[in-house]
């Protein structure tokens, strides 16, 4: 029988989002306002792409999904802190994101830098919440998460991608920046997903390499969407990385050489998962929406 993704994707981004209610605290009592700000982010209609590569991921090897749940939000949690703090007016100073107002515009800066705070603990503590885990493999699960988020990682990149404004900088430099900024997380759920499913080291080397190679286009396509896109498709503003004389793909190689450049790294990506045989098919699938998508 041909493999449903349609069918896939709505069922798994359903059990993502109830996986994510119930672990996000309730808007009520003490800490009703910053419970409301961490959910106000988390609810705001992210695309869910990183639990969902980090459930595809652990599909490969076994089924039992409440097995990689927690972990999985657990990166949506890592990513939505980090798109509040970027959009803060030390970062990037945005005031939208998904085609609504970004969290400090609604909360306050104080709020959101601590909705932000609360989503990267909660994140941890979720690893933690998967009762049927060997203990080394939460031990493991939450170091692969600390290293794609800290400065070997997601804040590693931002500060490179700080320093790098109004610069000229070298293509080693620019694959650098995009790999820790993005891949580094994209390339963490995959391998996450490895990771619980007790792959073995040569499966997890070659999911690692699929995710950095996907991770990596997948940052060029957004550089080129904020190029070519509209501030109504993307739900932000568009055009800054220009404005900000960022560093990316579009300025150094131009739109075509760059969306030349995602579509080999995708290629060259898939051709990593070929020792997995038919258990793929949900991740391909995965890949190819992330690189075709319009927003
Ligand atoms: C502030 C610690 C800290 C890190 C910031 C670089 C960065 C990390 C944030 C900037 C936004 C940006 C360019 C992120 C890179 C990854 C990316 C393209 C995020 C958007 O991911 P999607 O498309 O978002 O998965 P949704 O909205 O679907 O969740």
């Amino acid at each position: 029988m041909s493999f449903d993704f349609k069918t896939y994707l709505i069922q798994r981004q359903q059990q993502v989002e109830e996986a994510l209610n119930h672990y996000l605290p309730a808007p009520t009592g003490a800490f009703a306002k910053i419970h409301e700000a961490m959910r106000y982010s988390v609810f705001a209609g992210g695309k869910r792409l990183r639990p969902l590569l980090c459930l595809a991921s652990f599909e490969i090897f076994k089924d039992r999904l409440q097995e990689v749940l927690p972990t999985a939000c657990a990166i949506e949690l890592v990513h939505t802190y980090s798109l509040i703090h970027d959009d803060l007016p030390c970062m990037d100073n945005d005031d939208f994101r998904r085609g609504k107002p970004t969290n400090h515009k609604v909360f306050g800066e104080a709020m959101a830098v601590l909705a932000g705070d609360a989503l990267l603990t909660l994140a941890f503590e979720l690893i933690t919440r998967a009762p049927i885990l060997k203990p080394a493999m939460v031990v493991t699960a939450i170091r692969e998460l600390a290293q794609v988020s800290g400065t070997t990682g997601l804040i590693g990149g931002q500060v490179q991608d700080l320093e790098a404004e109004g610069k000229t900088i070298l293509p080693e430099q620019l694959q650098a920046i995009h790999l820790y900024k993005t891949a580094a997380l994209l390339s963490g759920a995959v391998r996450l997903g490895g990771i619980l499913g007790e792959a073995n080291a040569k499966e997890l080397k070659s999911l690692s390499h699929f995710g950095e190679k996907l991770g990596l286009s997948f940052q060029i396509i957004d550089d080129v969407l904020d190029v070519e896109s509209t501030t109504e498709i993307m739900g932000k503003q568009t055009q800054k990385d220009f404005m900000k004389e960022k560093a990316t793909y579009p300025a150094l190689y131009g739109v075509e050489r760059s969306r030349q450049m995602a579509k080999e790294l995708y290629e060259e990506a898939l051709v990593e998962l070929k020792r997995f045989g038919r258990r793929v098919q949900a991740l391909q699938a995965l890949a190819s929406l992330m690189i075709n998508r319009q927003h």
